[in-house]
């Protein structure tokens, strides 16, 4: 095997390898829909990182997976030095799509699939990561492990997270009978590359191949409980109640209003709720819903925080509740490292890859890796923007040109820096 040179060399990935491999993976926890349900630490899960793994083995790679279940398929460099990542995360929404996540880490499988073929090796080792629980409807917050991976979150804070359903996550990572016995992070990164779906309607609508992605906009994550009263619906009369719904419904309609008063970059989403005891004739007691709030600028991220705070206390007045908010998460915009970038945009230009610069509405786990590696994101287009849905959808040649800058970019990296 020779060390890649840095030359203008006719590389590619295997098209049709990578799109059967996506398409095999999304047979896992497929829906009914088209979509894919592979809820992190699932048994769906399970089955699509252990097939995942199956193809890391079958690549000559090593794989490890640390404390919280994060994987790395390692194919070894020339030299024993600080590894490229590239990867994204195969946990997906209840009623997700088949590409967002899944295509980060299979187009790093095909990079290394390629680099084999061609008897190809490189001086830096390449990892590929599958980051546990990225989307953040199991267990909150999002992007998780890779918050735990860069020191962000304590292991035994995440091993702690309960869902929905009061399982935990340690528990559930057990369950799974994964050998977790990689530390969680401590080591140095060279580099993180993620290749991403845009989950927006502008790359495809200005006709492009691919995006660069600048920066990764800011976002905060509420629970907020609120609660009133339960009693008979037929009975109480309408001013002695305590309607922790309808505090609800004013604290939902109040954050659609910070949401437009911050667009068109701001966003403002009241997405999941939960109502005590739910039943139509008793006066709702108590009320869990999540808030999730996002901007690209600081300064404004936090003229919004300020706003749901004054929204959750007025509708506390507005329907005489008492209430708790709680601080899920609160991530600062990221800047992504300028190096990576530019190598990024020259190697498109290369490949005659027509992109533009982008910033990312959706969190990824490269928001957290920028904290301690030079870190850059890659963007497809994808149809109609659509995304967290079963209808979502790429096309082949979106995630070629995307897997081929992959490729590109991820050589550059292992062989020059
Ligand atoms: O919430 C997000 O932006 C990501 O899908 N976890
Ligand atoms: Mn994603
Ligand atoms: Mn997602």
């Amino acid at each position: 095997m020779n060390v890649m040179e840095r030359t203008n060399h006719n590389l590619r990935i295997n098209a049709d390898r990578l799109w059967a491999s996506l398409l095999d993976m999304a047979r896992i926890g497929g829906t009914a829909g088209g979509g894919s349900n592979r809820q992190a630490l699932t048994e769906e899960d399970a089955r699509g990182r252990l097939l995942f793994k199956q193809w890391c083995e079958a690549s000559g790679c090593t794989v490890s997976v640390d404390k919280l279940g994060s994987m790395f398929a390692r194919r070894d460099g020339l030299a024993d030095l600080p590894p490229v990542l590239v990867g994204s995360h195969l946990d997906t929404q209840p009623t997700g799509g088949k590409f967002d996540g899944v295509l980060g880490v299979l187009a790093g499988l095909e990079l290394i699939r390629t680099l084999n073929e061609a008897g190809l090796c490189t001086r830096r080792p390449i990892e590929i990561v599958n980051w546990t629980n990225e989307e953040g409807c199991r267990f909150a917050p999002a992007m998780l492990a890779s918050a735990a991976f860069t020191g962000e979150l304590s292991e035994q804070a995440v091993l702690d997270t309960r869902d929905a359903a009061g399982l935990r996550f340690g528990d559930e990572l057990t369950r799974m009978g994964l050998d977790c016995s990689t530390p969680l992070g401590g080591r140095s990164i060279a580099a993180y590359v993620e290749l991403h779906i845009e989950q927006g309607p502008i790359l495809e609508a200005e006709n492009l191949d691919v995006g660069f992605v600048t920066i990764g906009q800011g976002h905060r994550w509420y629970d907020i409980l609120l609660n009133g009263f339960e009693s008979h619906t037929g009975s109480t009369p309408m001013n002695h109640r305590r309607d922790a719904l309808l505090g609800a419904a004013h604290l939902i309609e109040a954050v659609n209003v910070i949401g437009k008063n911050h667009a068109p970059e701001g966003v403002a989403s009241v997405a999941s709720m939960r109502v005590m005891p739910n039943s139509r004739n008793v006066i709702a007691g108590e009320v869990l819903l999540s808030i999730d709030v996002r901007h690209p600028v600081q300064a404004r991220l936090d003229e919004m925080d300020r706003d749901v705070r004054a929204a959750y206390a007025a509708c506390l007045k507005s329907a005489g509740l008492t209430g708790t908010i709680i601080d899920i998460s609160n991530c600062p915009p990221v800047p992504f490292d300028s190096n990576v970038l530019d190598i990024i945009r020259e190697e498109a230009g290369h490949l005659g890859l027509k992109g533009r610069d982008i910033v990312s509405g959706a969190g990824h786990d490269a928001f957290h890796l920028a904290r301690i590696a030079p870190t850059a994101m890659i963007f497809t287009p994808c149809r109609d923007g659509i995304s967290h849905n079963e209808a979502e959808d790429i096309t082949q040649e979106w995630a070629t040109n995307g897997a081929n800058l992959l490729l590109r970019t991820v050589l550059r990296l292992a062989n020059e820096i």
